[in-house]
């Protein structure tokens, strides 16, 4: 079986989204040989058989939400990135059925004068809204998900982030057991990602529990996962098990894997190219296929009026 060591791979080779990564040889040596075998070809029978993984009730709408025509349950539960599951898109569908959830703990803590270990049921029963916003892939695809859940800026609060409090660390599941492709070196697990305190504070950052009136399928990030809409898809967090405050800038699982590549930031910006595509565009899964004229992707992904003053006097193209 060909599997490469960590020590072999280059980070150009293990960036994803491109030809550098040669997904096919990896998962026909690895994944779907070898490691998930048996389990894996059970695990795609039980999709179906699923169905869906429970209602939310009482959601209030939200004006914060876009007019936009929501993506299809069908697409936006079929067509994920959880790397922890698989580079494939199909992948998480398939293998995150097997993700424990419960129980769920989210440990809050770092600079903060009420550090706090809040349970899924607890989070659960917080008031939900139904927020409507597009989501932008690194890779130029979007998507608008009804996404259900409450502002981060509400459970910040409950801690009281100290004055050295300038970041904010999202740490997300490892199960080794119930993922297979953590054994791959894609990334260096566990999956982390950072914000900045005021971008972490702000109201359009949102933690959702579910999407459209369902709970969150494990493909999406179950039980709770982090969505900021003004920037690239991968800031958005799934599955997270600890936050932390901290002082200093969080180097964050993109930015190890290929720094040139994936800022910090990672603000939708369609002036600042990947060194390997461009970002001006973008299609829009289940509605543009390969003939339809490509649509533009605005700056902060069409939330700039309520975003571009964080980052005023800021290169956006040194901080991307
Ligand atoms: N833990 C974890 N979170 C993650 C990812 C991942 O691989 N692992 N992928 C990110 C990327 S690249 C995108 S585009 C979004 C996709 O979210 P969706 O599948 O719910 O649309 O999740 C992000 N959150
Ligand atoms: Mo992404």
């Amino acid at each position: 079986m060909l599997i490469k060591r960590r020590g072999d791979i280059r980070p150009s080779e293990v960036t994803p989204y491109g030809v550098y990564l040669r997904r096919r040889e990896f998962l026909k040596a690895g994944l779907a040989a070898g490691l998930i075998g048996a389990a894996g070809l059970a695990a795609t029978r039980s999709v179906g058989a699923q169905g869906s993984p429970g209602k939310l009730a009482g959601i209030r709408k939200s004006n914060y939400s876009t007019l936009e025509k929501p993506t299809s349950y069908g697409d936006v539960t079929s067509y994920n990135n959880y790397y922890e599951f698989g580079t494939e898109k199909s992948d998480p569908a398939i293998y995150a059925q097997k993700l424990r959830t419960r129980p769920w703990t989210v440990v809050v803590e770092g600079e903060v004068k009420r550090p706090k270990t809040f349970g899924i049921e607890d989070l659960l029963k917080l008031p939900l809204e139904e927020r409507v916003y597009r989501l932008r892939c690194v890779e130029g695809w979007s998507m608008v998900i009804p996404w259900v859940g409450f502002e981060l800026k509400s459970l910040i609060e409950q801690v009281e982030p100290t004055g050295k409090a300038k970041f904010v660390e999202f740490v997300t599941a490892y199960q080794p057991e119930t993922m297979p492709g953590v054994r791959l070196p894609v990334l260096d697990w566990p999956y982390v990602e950072g914000l900045r305190i005021d971008e972490a504070m702000h109201p359009l950052t949102l933690i959702a529990v579910g999407l459209y009136d369902q709970m969150l399928p494990n493909q999406n990030g179950a039980p709770i996962r982090l969505v900021v809409p003004w920037k690239y898809g991968f800031k958005s967090a799934k599955s997270i098990v600890r936050i932390r405050f901290v002082e200093k800038q969080t180097r964050i699982a993109w930015e190890k894997a290929a720094s040139h590549e994936y800022g910090f930031y990672s603000n939708v910006n369609p002036e600042v190219d990947h060194p390997r595509w461009s970002q001006a565009t973008e299609r829009r899964i289940g509605e543009d296929g390969i003939f339809t004229p490509k649509r533009k992707t605005l700056m902060f992904n069409g939330y700039a009026g309520q975003v571009a003053s964080l980052y005023a006097g800021m290169d956006l193209k040194k901080f991307f």
